[in-house]
């Protein structure tokens, strides 16, 4: 009531945007999802962490293809087969080492947004999970990542109806509990 109508339409597609996002408390690995991200290193060669994980639930064929691929930038992404998980592709990408926060970090680590979501729809995903990049091992601080991870999703998400939801798979309360904060956060706001 009061708003012009381009206002009206402005905050009608944001709700659906926020709608298409979700915080899920689990292993990414057991998602039914059309592609999943991996947080890897610019070996592609595998790894601990969620990384590890994607690997032992996948099987030995997706490490025989990511070393085919022959690694990754920092920021870039890449796309296997998922073998024997639920997801279709998964996608590779590799995040910044936190450094302090001056060294680009944040930049890179958009852009493991940005090209993970434009490889999956480029491989016609309309569902993608994605664990919290850089902020295991690598050291990037949960809430700083979270808010690049959910500003970024948002945006894309805005220009790109053909993917039509993003999980954000948090592993623990914790992350589960920043996650949640921040998507009720952004969908509060009227940008
Ligand atoms: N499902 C969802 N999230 C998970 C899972 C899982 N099964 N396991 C861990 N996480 P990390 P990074 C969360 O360290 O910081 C690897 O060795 C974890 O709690 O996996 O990007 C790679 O090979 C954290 O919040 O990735 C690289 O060398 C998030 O996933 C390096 O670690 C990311 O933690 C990459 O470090």
């Amino acid at each position: 009531m009061g708003d012009t109508q381009g206002n009206n339409n402005a905050d009608s597609m944001d709700g659906q945007v926020d709608e298409r996002m979700t915080a899920v408390l689990g292993d990414i690995t057991t998602l039914d999802v059309d592609a999943i991200v991996n947080a890897a290193n610019s070996s592609l060669l595998g790894g601990g962490g969620v990384d590890g994980a994607i690997h032992r639930a996948a099987g030995p064929e997706l490490l025989a293809e990511c070393r085919a691929i022959g690694g990754c930038p920092t920021g870039e992404a890449r796309v296997t087969r998922g073998y024997r998980l639920p997801a279709r592709l998964v996608i590779h990408t590799v995040g910044p080492v936190w450094r302090g926060g001056r060294k680009g970090e944040d930049e890179a680590l958009a852009n493991c947004y940005r090209n993970s979501l434009a490889l999956a729809a480029q491989h016609g995903a309309h569902t993608v999970a994605f664990p919290a990049i850089s902020t295991g091992v690598y050291g990037f601080p949960l809430e700083r990542a979270t808010a690049i991870a959910v500003r970024e999703t948002r945006a894309y998400l805005r220009d790109h109806p053909e993917i039509e939801r993003v999980m954000f798979a948090c592993f623990g309360a914790h992350a589960h509990n920043v996650y949640q904060a921040e998507l009720g956060r952004v969908a509060r706001q009227d940008v």
